[in-house]
């Protein structure tokens, strides 16, 4: 299909959102007969779109495939070494799975690994991750940093500063970061953050740090237990998000923050985590391995670790946790 053609059609049926759009304004639209529109959404079609058609009403998308290439996240990447090396796979059971393999195997600081698709992805203690295929973006970053093991948990919150800062620059939404590790909008979840080592003693070998991003999922792609706490950047703003873009802004923003943590070390980058933090000052509940500690969230330590001021006035240091607010 022409590739003018293509996207005229493919812009006016995203703009267009839920509603229908007919075989005739289609036509005039791209100035061909309604024949050679009808072709055209059976070639999208036959490319892994998905259309409904209505009689009377016309056509409107209820899926975007839209499959990324390393190439076309290439294109147009300004950064140094932050996903210069991509291994891009069409499935892959969890891309963490992958990029500890190829970091034990020599890859180098920066490169990342990027899936259309996961099957088992993976989150925080075992749990799932849902990464269905063309609608997010699941990638796995290589680090390695000359940095003590206790100091791992800051990445997470480096990582959670560069999301919030690429969305907001690619899509002009406003996300917040939830301690520790999740990027909400609207108080749904839109990104989850997994930060992993490969560690002996107290030197690091590798970090491996898992972003998953939904971006144009809609909300009957979730499964249904997710319907009321997850989200994606098309549902909060209505429009298809280029996930390439997408995918350059993360590294550009994490390439920055990253450069900076490595020479003047954490704090700069807590005061810009607590710009966009959203707990901290509140009384949440902290469900931890062991226990559940309720209070203030009084704020973050040098290593990111979040401070809980219980009523009887006594300050937890928790490490790892889900927090409800
Ligand atoms: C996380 O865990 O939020 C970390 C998620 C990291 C996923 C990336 S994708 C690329 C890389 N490769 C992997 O295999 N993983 C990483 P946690 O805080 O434990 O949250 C997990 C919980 O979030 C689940 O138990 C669900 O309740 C919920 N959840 C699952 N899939 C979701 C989704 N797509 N969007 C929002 N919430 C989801």
């Amino acid at each position: 299909m022409q590739s003018e053609l293509r996207k005229q059609l493919l812009d006016a049926f995203t703009n267009a959102g839920e509603s229908y759009l007919s075989g005739q304004y289609l036509a005039e639209l791209v100035g061909c007969s309604r024949t050679a529109v009808w072709k055209h959404i059976e070639e999208l079609r036959n490319e892994g779109f998905e259309f409904e058609a209505v009689r009377k009403k016309g056509y409107r998308i209820i899926k975007t495939p839209i499959k990324l290439t390393a190439d076309e996240i290439l294109l147009g990447l300004t950064t140094k070494f932050i996903g210069r090396n991509i291994y891009y796979k069409d499935s892959v059971d969890s891309t963490q799975k992958l990029a500890h393999q190829l970091a034990s195997n020599g890859a180098g600081e920066g490169t990342v690994v990027i899936a259309d698709e996961q099957t088992s992805g993976k989150g925080r203690m075992n749990r799932n991750w849902h990464s269905p295929k063309y609608s997010g973006i699941w990638m796995s970053l290589i680090l390695k940093p000359n940095i003590t093991l206790n100091k791992a948990p800051q990445l997470t919150l480096l990582t959670a500063v560069a999301v919030v800062q690429a969305i907001e620059e690619a899509t002009g939404l406003i996300a917040e970061i939830k301690w520790p590790n999740d990027i909400l909008i609207n108080g749904k979840k839109v990104t989850g953050i997994l930060t992993e080592l490969q560690a002996e003693a107290d030197r690091i070998h590798s970090i491996i740090i898992g972003i998953g991003m939904n971006v144009n999922q809609k909300i009957t792609d979730f499964p249904e237990d997710l319907h009321h706490k997850a989200s994606s950047l098309f549902i909060e703003k209505g429009e298809i998000v280029s996930r390439a873009a997408l995918i350059r802004n993360i590294f550009l923003h994490f390439e920055k923050l990253y450069l900076l943590y490595l020479e003047q070390g954490f704090s700069p980058i807590k005061l810009l985590w607590e710009g966009y933090a959203i707990s901290i000052g509140k009384v949440i509940k902290a469900r931890t391995l062991t226990e559940v500690i309720e209070g203030k969230a009084l704020g973050i330590t040098e290593e990111g670790v979040l401070q809980i001021e219980d009523e009887t006035g006594k300050i937890h240091h928790v490490y790892s946790a889900d927090i409800e607010l």
